[in-house]
């Protein structure tokens, strides 16, 4: 068995197990079907109350995977992002990496969404801006976190709540993970995000869940 310092104890604590499905079907006939994939594969891991667990992909990737909670709600999703990402569409498309949460927004059963990270001119035009914070948004920028940690953030996700984390590789800084699509710096710290997910963990979320989304893999959409 490996200690985990972070966690101060086993890497997989007893009596969880780790199973891994491996790699979805890369070679889908549309951008569509591979993101009605990634919806019926989430939502049959929930169906069998295991844990999803999602890598890979870019930005957008978190939209199926939220949408796979249809029947699973209500959830708070917790997003670690350098970026606003509520554009309402992008060249005319709307499932792109640039609206993630204006689309997850639209999800009767997204209670709550709590954001982390956001830094510099982080792609974000105003009225985006104001559009969700209309919506109920909290905001907790890189420079927040640097001023006061992440308690916070803990402080606001109810106890026992589901909460969806969804982990986009550029909110953190640079020097940490450095093969973003726009690294930029200014990014939460690694221990940062050990002390949110070990927060959660511990009674805050009932449910833990990661996309975790490699910005320099894209994902198009037709
Ligand atoms: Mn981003």
């Amino acid at each position: 068995m490996r200690w985990d310092f972070d966690q101060d104890g086993p890497l997989i604590p007893e009596g969880l197990r780790a199973v891994d499905l491996g790699d979805l079907p890369n070679d889908p006939a549309t951008p569509q079907e591979n993101r009605s994939l990634i919806t019926s594969t989430t939502a049959s891991i929930l169906k069998a109350e295991a844990v999803p667990l999602l890598l890979g992909g870019d930005d957008s990737v978190p939209i199926p995977f939220f949408a796979g909670f249809e029947r699973f709600g209500p959830v708070t999703i917790l997003q670690i992002d350098a970026h606003l990402a509520w554009r309402g569409e992008r060249d005319g498309l709307k499932h792109t990496s640039s609206g993630t949460m204006r689309r997850a927004s639209e999800m009767p059963w997204v209670a709550r969404i709590i954001r982390v990270g956001q830094r510099g001119i982080g792609g974000s035009r105003e009225r985006d801006l104001a559009d969700a914070q209309a919506w109920g948004v909290t905001l907790f920028s890189a420079a927040t976190v640097r001023r006061h940690g992440v308690q916070p953030v803990i402080d606001l996700i109810s106890p026992g709540s589901q909460c969806i984390v969804t982990l986009d590789c550029d909110g953190l800084d640079p020097t940490v993970i450095p093969a973003v699509l726009i690294p930029q710096p200014g990014g939460l710290a690694y221990l940062d995000i050990v002390e949110l997910l070990l927060a959660l963990r511990s009674g805050r979320g009932s449910l833990v869940l990661i996309s975790w989304n490699w910005c320099r893999i894209r994902m198009y959409e037709a």
